[in-house]
This record gives C-alpha cells, structure tokens and sequence, in this order.
C-alpha cells in the first residue's frame, strides 16, 4: 500500500510505526492525509500479529501542527463539516484499534496534532514537544474530539483552560497534569517507544486485547457494566490456549511462550 503523506514501517515483528510525513508543513493534516491515516489504521487493525500501533511524526519540530490551516481557510460549512467528520472517524477508528496506540510526541501537537495524540491510548513525549488546543486563535473550535477526549483525560477545568486560553504547555507540565505518561530526550524517543512496544508484544496477545478494550468499554459506561464487560473479557480468555500456557509457564518456572491463540 502506499502513501504520500505518511510512512507505515514495522521496525520490529509485530511493531508498527506510523509516522505523519509532511514536514513541510509541520505534517499538518490535510483531507488527503486523513484518507492515508484511514488505509493505514486499517491496515494495522487487519493484521492478526500486529501487537502495537506506534504513532509520530517526521522532522525534529513536529509530531502534528494541527488541521492543514492553508486547506481548512476556504472551506464553506459544508466542507468544514465533511472535514471535521473524516477527522472524528480517523480518530475513533484509531482508539478503536485492538491494540495497544503509543503516541510519541517529537515536537509540536497543535490543535488536530493534540487530538490526534489524545485518540491515541498513551503519550510519551519528547522533551522539547509542546501540546495545546489553539483553534479558538483561528476563530474556530477544535474538531477532531479535543473538547471531549482532553476534558476525559486532564479533567474539565483544565481542559476548559486549554481549548479557550489556546494556552500551550511544554511536555514538563503536559506530564503533570497527566496529558502524557513519560518525557525523554528527543533522541531517546524513537527507542524507548519500540522498548515500550516490545514488552507488550511479549505478552498473551488475546489479554493485551481484551485489557484493552475492557478499558476503553468500562470509561464509556457506569462501574457495574463496566465490571460486567470485564468478567466477561475474563472468562473470555478462558477459552484461549495462551491461559494455559501463560499459568503452566509460570507453575513450571519458565517463560511463557504465547501463540496468540
Ligand atoms: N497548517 C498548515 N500549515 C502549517 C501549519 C498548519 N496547522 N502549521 C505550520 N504550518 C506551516 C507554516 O505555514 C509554514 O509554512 P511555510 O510558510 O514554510 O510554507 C511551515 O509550516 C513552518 O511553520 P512556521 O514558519 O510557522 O514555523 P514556526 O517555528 O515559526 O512556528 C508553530 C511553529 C507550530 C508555532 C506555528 O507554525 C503555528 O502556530 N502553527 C499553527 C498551529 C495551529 O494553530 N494549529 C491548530 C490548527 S487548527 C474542525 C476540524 C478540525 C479542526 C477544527 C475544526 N471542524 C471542521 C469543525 C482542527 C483545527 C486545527 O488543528
């Protein structure tokens, strides 16, 4: 498959790396590049031995600097809606994905650059990256899901702060408030991600996915469904052959070798 404005490696078995690749303009997201991001989200949901989505940017100044501003200035309402649905569906089909989404953050996540690492599962940033909401600087408000996914992660006042200030903060204080899980140097990034990446791959692969999901299920209901999802996730993983080895490994002091069946 093949794109112009992104790049899907898998550096590792298993490993996927998508990087947003028009450093030209800071790999802003323009409708051609959302339509990539779409193929290739598919791509990786399509592939049975893919155990992690790893997700960045090209360049040393960017992760995503946002909508392509040049592309979105002469949209009527009609085009701006169009746009706005193809970034909510690119976004929801990538937190949807089955597995594990680590953003890494390498510099600048504006706007639908913030949004895009948000609908990823975790952040971890560079020390240099810089995040925020600055749509309302363009008279605009954000529209890839910033307004809902920040406000479920940092809480809503500090989300309120950040989508009607445009206030934008160093990865320091992005950490802080618990926007990203873990800065590096920027010349660490790349490889801690894949270090993240591989320990995940070295586990049952079914549990990964159903730990995945009963998360993301359990945040969109009340407790006592979310509980109910997870029981059943559980007795799910009864079913697997990876249960069997993942315990008879451990009763028998040896690692685990996982099939993902
Ligand atoms: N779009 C298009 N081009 C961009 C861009 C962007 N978001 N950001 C940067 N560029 C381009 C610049 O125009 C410049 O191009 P040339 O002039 O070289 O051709 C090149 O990238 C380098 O940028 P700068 O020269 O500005 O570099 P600086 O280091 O001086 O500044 C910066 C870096 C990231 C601080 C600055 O570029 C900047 O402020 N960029 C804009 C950031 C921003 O406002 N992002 C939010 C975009 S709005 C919706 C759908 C979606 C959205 C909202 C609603 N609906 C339809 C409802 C989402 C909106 C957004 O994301």
């Amino acid at each position: 498959m093949s794109y112009q404005n992104l790049l899907l490696e898998q550096p590792e078995s298993g490993i996927h790396l998508l990087t947003v690749n028009r450093p030209k303009a800071l790999n802003a997201l323009n409708a051609a590049t959302l339509e990539e991001l779409q193929r290739a989200v598919a791509a990786v949901a399509a592939d049975p031995a893919a155990r992690v989505l790893l997700v960045t940017g090209s360049g040393e100044r960017a992760f995503v600097a946002g909508a392509d501003i040049a592309e979105m200035c002469g949209f009527s309402a009609a085009q701006a809606q169009a746009f706005s649905e193809r970034g909510m569906r690119v976004m929801s089909a990538l937190e949807a994905l089955p597995v594990p989404v680590i953003a890494l953050v390498n510099g600048y996540a504006l706007g639908g650059g913030c949004e895009l690492a948000l609908a990823c599962d975790w952040i971890i940033a560079a020390e240099g990256a810089v995040f925020g909401q600055p749509e309302v600087n363009l008279g605009i408000p954000p529209g890839f899901g910033g307004t809902q996914r920040l406000a479920r992660i940092v809480g809503r006042a500090r989300a309120l702060e950040l989508v009607t200030t445009a206030r934008q903060l160093p990865a320091a204080e992005a950490r802080a408030i618990g926007l990203v899980n873990e800065v590096v140097a920027a010349s660490a990034l790349r490889e801690r991600g894949i270090e993240v990446a591989r320990t995940i791959a070295c586990k049952g692969p079914q549990a990964v996915r159903l730990a995945k999901q009963a998360v993301h299920r359990g945040l969109d209901q009340n407790l006592a469904g979310g509980c109910a999802f997870e029981t059943a996730a559980f007795a799910l993983a009864f079913a697997t052959s990876d249960q069997r080895e993942g315990m008879h490994a451990f009763l028998e002091k040896r690692v685990a070798k996982f099939s993902g069946g």
